[in-house]
């Protein structure tokens, strides 16, 4: 029985629905702190109001279901996390240690997602190798740094069995992100089929590897899946698809809608942190540990993207 936290989140949202379909309804809890009556994924399966930052109601539910997996993917992202530090510390690192804790007693597999964001300015830019220097300038980088050592803790020292994965931006059309600095690349397609045109907050140029949402989800389950005794690491792996800027993506997007043009209108926090993380990681070490593969690249990726858009009737 899997826990899921954060299940209304951007990648939540499609990781219950995947999960869901290859464990079995009933062997999944979904989980959020706030229970929207009425959404499929709410009416589809076992749901369960959870804070995560109350250490009890976390443990009463996994107790109440004997669950022995957590994911735990409820929290803020960079951008929210650096306009409210302090909230995003609590949230992040005290729902993480109350996630850990619970995992501890009740001796469940665990997983909880890093980020390129655990990077900083003098983390090597160009392929930021797998084990590398991380200093990051955010609070959420502070927060992902934190967590990738408490759960390598909680492996070493309590045998708690912890993975992770550092994702890229994700691209997505289910569940829209909130509060991210990669989310340019997921309102562009948005605003190409409504107006046909975009400003992007992040200057053209700016490199960040990037990811779609089937390919995260999937490598979140084979992570899972992975023979322990060929991991070398556990929190966390880098993973990634892709690595583009705002002008070549609008460059894809184009060979659908011609007629799509992007502008510029930079927003300077969110650059600041785009600025502060890698332009592209290595994933070498998630191919060769558990057989990381992503299907999607940028043409793939875009095609997707609008088909399914349009399929919501955007
Ligand atoms: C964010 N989408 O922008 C998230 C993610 C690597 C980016 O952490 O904060």
């Amino acid at each position: 029985k899997v826990l899921v936290t954060g299940s209304l989140g951007q990648i939540g949202t499609e990781l219950v629905v995947k999960m869901r379909e290859i464990y079995g309804v009933d062997n999944i809890i979904a989980s959020n702190r706030s229970v929207k009556k009425g959404h499929p994924l709410v009416e589809g399966g076992i749901f369960e109001a959870l804070d995560v930052t109350d250490g009890k109601q976390f443990f009463e539910v996994a107790k109440k279901y004997q669950v022995d997996t957590i994911i735990h993917m409820a929290a803020l992202l960079s951008a929210t996390a650096e306009n409210n530090p302090m909230m995003a510390w609590n949230i992040n690192m005290g729902g993480l240690v109350n996630a850990l804790e619970v995992a501890r007693e009740m001796n469940c597999k665990f997983f909880t997602p890093s980020s390129i964001g655990a990077f900083g300015p003098s983390t090597p830019k160009d392929n930021t190798p797998q084990d590398t220097i991380q200093r990051p300038t955010t609070m959420y980088g502070v927060n992902k740094v934190s967590g990738e050592l408490l759960c390598d803790y909680y492996y070493y020292k309590f045998g708690v069995d912890t993975r992770g994965v550092r994702f890229p931006g994700l691209i997505s059309y289910t569940q829209e992100p909130g509060g991210g600095t990669t989310d340019y690349a997921v309102y562009i397609f948005y605003e190409a089929l409504r107006q046909k045109k975009y400003t992007s907050y992040i200057a053209e140029g700016t490199y960040m590897d990037m990811m779609y949402m089937p390919d995260a989800v999937n490598s979140i389950i084979d992570l899972m899946e992975a023979d322990p005794s060929r991991l070398k690491h556990r929190n966390a792996f880098n993973v990634t698809a892709m690595s583009f800027e705002p002008n070549e993506l609008a460059a894809e997007i184009r060979k659908h809608i011609p007629e799509f043009t992007i502008d510029y209108k930079v927003d300077p926090m969110r650059q600041a942190i785009a600025d502060s993380w890698p332009n592209s990681i290595d994933p070498s070490a998630a191919i060769e540990e558990w057989g990381f593969k992503a299907e999607y690249d940028l043409s793939k990726m875009t095609i997707d993207m609008l088909a399914k858009l349009k399929e919501k009737g955007i």
